[in-house]
């Protein structure tokens, strides 16, 4: 008979760390997830502006107003235009403007984006609530009336002073009127807010490179100029039932940036949020300096999230177009394992870990 052979007791106790070691790894690897799974009662609800109580509504201008106060993590050696956290967030964006608009990565690439600005409000500026939205065709009549550009102290601010040079825009086979401002805001929480970035023209020189003028410094006064022939053309609830109701991802893409879904369309639902504010917002590079942005894109994530939950199977993990600007012949295909960049706010993340806003440690919703 054959007998085992002894083991010395060094051996039993390296086998028995050993054993404890994979038994850890184990139940970390099926705990983490379990206490990290979005279930509904953690989830967040992002609410519309105007749902929200005037406090709840001071209190994110208020978190907006102190990311303005807190220095910047990029260097302002190398950013000269870069002064407060708030910039850190523009500064981002302009570095990947090229890569992440008219592209594949529009969509996931500012789910993560405004995500990554409710989480440093909540954490660095002590905000309690989420992230709010625009919803368009609610204000689509009378922009200056509705909660959010109404001036008041619970608004983000309103139009801007009226500004004699500013010209309509001629472009494609069609004419948008002027706005009603195009000056400096001089009422509500953002009336003294000074931007430092841009501005950049509306003309796309290079595809590759990030024009001028970079990340120089240019102080000056935060302005708008509220367009009601824009939001009421361009935003309305025709439309937006329009993009709900997409066939696929390059029908839903098309609507969200061509009105009519053509690409020779002059502007679909995102170009009509940026121009029924103008000025600031216009700017392709630089327009997260208006603080109305995150509410334009959290409007943009949720239809995108509402039309991804109405055909899980086709469409949750749906993506078409490139990594690059306009999807130029080539640009590389985004996938679900394609990197995003996020500079100094986040480590990089694949496309995949943002598909669901309820997975890979988002955990939000909206109504
Ligand atoms: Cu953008």
């Amino acid at each position: 008979m054959l007998s085992t052979p002894r083991r010395s007791p060094t051996m039993v106790r390296r086998s028995s760390i050993w054993l404890l070691c994979v038994l850890a790894q184990v139940a970390t690897a099926i705990y983490l997830p379990i206490s990290q799974s979005c279930t509904p009662d953690k989830t967040a609800i992002r609410r519309e502006w105007g749902e929200m109580a005037p406090a709840e509504r001071k209190s994110y201008t208020d978190a907006v107003l102190c990311m303005t106060r807190k220095p910047p993590r990029l260097s302002t050696a190398e950013y000269p235009g870069v002064r407060s956290r708030f910039d850190d967030f523009v500064a981002t964006h302009i570095n990947n403007t090229l890569h992440v608009h008219y592209s594949g990565l529009f969509l996931p690439w500012h789910r993560r984006f405004t995500w990554l600005w409710e989480r440093a409000l909540r954490e660095e500026c002590g905000y309690t609530g989420y992230l709010p939205y625009w919803n368009w065709p609610l204000w689509t009549n009378d922009l200056k009336k509705s909660p959010l550009f109404d001036c008041s102290e619970t608004s983000l601010s309103g139009d801007g002073e009226y500004n004699p040079d500013e010209q309509p825009i001629s472009g494609g086979n069609m004419t948008i009127p002027r706005g009603s401002g195009g000056g400096c805001v001089r009422c509500g929480p953002f009336k003294d807010l000074q931007i430092h970035l841009g501005p950049f023209s509306r003309d796309l020189t290079s595809f590759t490179e990030i024009p001028s003028p970079k990340f120089e410094y240019n102080p000056r006064c935060f302005n708008r100029s509220l367009n009601n022939f824009v939001t009421s053309h361009y935003n309305n609830e025709t439309i937006v039932s329009r993009l709900l109701a997409s066939t696929d991802i390059v029908d839903f893409q098309t609507v969200m940036d061509h009105w009519p879904p053509r690409p020779d369309g002059v502007l679909g639902v995102h170009g009509g949020g940026h121009f029924s504010l103008g000025a600031t917002m216009q700017d392709l590079f630089a327009s997260p300096q208006d603080p109305a942005f995150m509410l334009h894109h959290c409007m943009i994530d949720r239809l995108w999230a509402m039309w991804q939950s109405r055909d899980e199977k086709n469409r949750r993990y749906a993506l078409n177009g490139t990594t690059n600007i306009l999807n130029p012949p080539w640009g590389q295909p985004v996938m679900l394992n394609t990197t995003m960049e996020f500079g100094v706010l986040d480590r990089p993340r694949k496309v995949r870990e943002v598909m669901n806003p309820t997975g890979y440690g988002l955990c939000y919703t909206y109504t």
